[in-house]
């Protein structure tokens, strides 16, 4: 527990044996849960997490590769289902600090925020702690966000994020975009719920990790993923009655926290 929240942390994980002990052997004691989701990896990334011995540690196994927003979203569903308060993404190749969990977790547990996402854009000499291509990219993919969504969000790409069981009931998680750009879909379908979104510095972290992330997410999937939060919010201004399906309606102020 943190602060009286059940806490449960969500980690995707594709072919990642050789650093998802390290990850789950991070993960503070104040967390309730951790859902291990294994994407079809073709190594043994669940019989590691299972070796973890660590009896907050559940494996969900996808049967074949579906991706990290697909993944993320059996975690999520995973988590909720077993009662946890806030569900918090740490990726499975150790790349999120576990001491910045506090203070990603602080906005939802004061009920000041329903999504809390690090912004590693940022922590002081973030320049300095990213790969150059990486801290640009995530400049220009982040100021296409804010254009599509409208919100004031400043690392959009940043996977290291919490939400809140009442803000997860309002996104429509299972249809969340499956691959890379998932958190763009998530934020315009947060910005279309009304959901509090706050952004909170995190640490870069750049290490031996490979990232299946490329050029062409970029340049096409991220647009793509955004020109369809667009093209919903443009249907919804025109339409007399609401689009989105009832679970996207915004959350009422009483309702809100966590
Ligand atoms: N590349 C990739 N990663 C996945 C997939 N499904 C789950 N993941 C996990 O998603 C997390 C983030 O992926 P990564 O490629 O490291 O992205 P980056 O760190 O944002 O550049 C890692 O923990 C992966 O193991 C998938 O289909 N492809
Ligand atoms: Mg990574």
């Amino acid at each position: 527990m943190f602060d009286g929240t059940r806490v449960a942390v969500v980690v995707p994980a594709f072919n990642e044996a050789r650093l998802i002990g390290r990850t789950l052997g991070r993960v503070p004691a104040f967390v309730d849960q951790i859902v291990v989701v294994d994407d079809g990896s073709r190594d043994d990334t669940a019989e590691r997490a299972r070796s973890a011995h660590d009896p907050r540690v559940v494996v969900i196994e996808h049967a074949t590769n579906r991706g990290v927003g697909a993944a993320i979203a059996s975690g999520y569903r995973a988590a909720f289902d077993a009662g946890a308060d806030v569900a918090v993404v740490m990726a499975g190749d150790a790349q999120m600090d576990p001491s910045d969990l506090p203070a990603l977790l602080g906005p939802i547990v004061r009920g000041e925020a329903d999504y809390a996402k690090g912004d590693r854009l940022s922590y002081p000499r973030a320049s300095a702690q990213m790969p150059l291509t990486r801290f640009v990219g995530n400049h220009l993919l982040s100021a296409l966000t804010r254009l599509a969504t409208g919100l004031p969000v400043r690392d959009s790409q940043c996977g290291y994020t919490a939400l809140s069981r009442r803000a997860e009931a309002h996104l429509a998680t299972p249809a969340l975009w499956p691959r890379y750009g998932y958190p763009n879909d998530l934020l315009g379908r947060a910005a279309a719920a009304g959901l509090r979104v706050r952004d909170v510095p995190v640490r870069p972290v750049y290490a031996d990790e490979a990232s299946g992330i490329g050029l062409r997410h970029a340049l096409f999937v991220v647009p793509w993923v955004l020109a369809r939060v667009v093209g919903r919010r443009g249907r919804a201004l025109f339409s007399a009655r609401p689009l989105e399906a009832p679970e996207l309606r915004a959350i009422a102020p009483d309702e809100r926290g966590r």
